[in-house]
C-alpha cells in the first residue's frame, strides 16, 4: 500500500486506540501532495462521483484529500481502507468535488468536510502552505473541561499551559474555543475556521477538538499534547490545586524553547 495511505489509516487507528472516536465520531483529512496523488493514481475509479459543497473552496482548487467517509467507524478503517476512507478531488472551480477511490458502497466524505475544508484554507494561509492535515477527535478530558470554564481562549489556553510544562512549547499561541453549536454545518465551519487561523487547534465545547500540523505526528502530538494537559488538570482540580506555573516561568519556558508565547494571555 501507498506509504501516505499507511500513515493515514495509522493515524485513524491510533486516535481509537486513545479511546477518542466512539462510534463514527471524529474525522481526518490530508491534502496529499502532488507525489502521494500521483502514487496513487493507479487506484482511481473511472467512474468518479461528483457531489456540490455547500462552501466554496477556490483555494482548494485542484487539490487531493484523503478523507474519512461519513458514517464510518476510526475502529475499522485499517481492516477495510476502502470502505471507511477515500480520495477526492476538489473541482477546479472549488464549489464541488469527485470521489476517486475509496469511500465505497455509496459512502460519502464526513459530515464535517465544511469545517475540515474551511480549516485547511485557513491553516494553509497562516502556514505559507505547508499545513496538510485537520483532524477533529473527541477525546473525554478536553470535552469534559470545556463544561468547566466560560468559551474563552485565554482561560483555556493559561489552564493548558499550566497543566503540563511542555504545553507553553507546543502550542505558543494558545488553544481557540468556540461555544457549543450545531455540528456539521457551514455555520459552525465558518467560525471554526475564523478561529484557526489564530491557534493550531479550536476546542468545539461540550463536542471534542479540531487541531491542524504539517505532518500527521505533529497533528497526533498536538492533540495528545492538549488532551493529556486537560487530564492533569481535571485530576488536579479533583484534588485540590494550591500552586501552579506562574507567567514568569511560562515566559522563562518560551525562551528557553525559543518560542513566542502568545502574550495576550499572560499577565
Ligand atoms: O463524525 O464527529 O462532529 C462524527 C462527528 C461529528
Ligand atoms: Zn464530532
Amino acid at each position: 500500500m501507498q506509504k501516505v495511505l499507511e500513515d493515514y489509516i495509522r493515524m485513524c487507528y491510533d486516535g481509537f486506540l486513545q479511546g477518542w472516536h466512539e462510534r463514527n465520531g471524529g474525522n481526518l483529512t490530508y491534502r496529499m501532495k502532488a507525489e502521494e496523488a500521483e502514487d496513487c493514481c493507479g487506484l482511481f475509479s473511472p467512474d468518479v462521483r461528483h457531489f456540490t459543497l455547500p462552501v466554496e473552496v477556490s483555494q482548494l482548487a485542484g487539490e487531493y484529500f484523503i478523507t474519512t467517509g461519513s458514517g464510518r467507524y476510526m475502529r475499522n478503517v485499517p481492516l477495510a481502507p476502502e470502505k471507511n476512507i477515500g480520495i477526492i478531488k476538489i473541482d477546479d472551480d472549488g464549489k464541488g468535488y469527485s470521489i476517486l477511490w475509496g469511500l465505497e458502497d455509496g459512502v460519502k466524505p464526513t459530515s464535517e468536510l465544511p469545517s475540515h475544508l474551511l480549516n485547511h484554507v485557513s491553516r494553509m494561509s497562516v502556514s505559507g502552505g505547508r499545513c496538510r492535515v485537520i483532524y477533529h477527535a473527541h477525546p473525554a478530558n478536553i470535552t469534559a473541561l470545556s463544561y468547566t470554564i466560560e468559551p474563552d481562549a485565554k482561560t483555556l489556553s493559561r489552564i493548558l499551559w499550566q497543566s503540563e510544562t511542555e504545553c507553553a512549547v507546543v502550542f505558543p499561541q494558545g488553544v481557540g474555543i468556540l461555544d457549543w453549536m450545531i455540528p456539521g454545518g457551514t455555520e459552525i465551519a465558518q467560525k471554526t475556521s475564523e478561529l484557526i487561523r489564530k491557534y493550531p487547534a479550536v476546542v468545539w465545547a461540550f463536542h471534542g477538538i479540531f487541531g491542524s500540523g504539517e505532518t500527521f505526528d505533529e497533528t497526533f502530538g498536538l492533540i495528545h499534547t492538549i488532551e493529556k494537559a486537560a487530564e492533569i488538570y481535571l485530576k488536579a482540580k479533583g484534588a485540590g490545586i494550591i500552586r501552579t506555573i506562574s507567567d514568569d516561568q511560562l515566559r522563562i519556558l518560551a525562551d528557553a524553547f525559543g518560542v513566542a508565547i502568545n502574550e495576550d494571555f499572560l499577565k
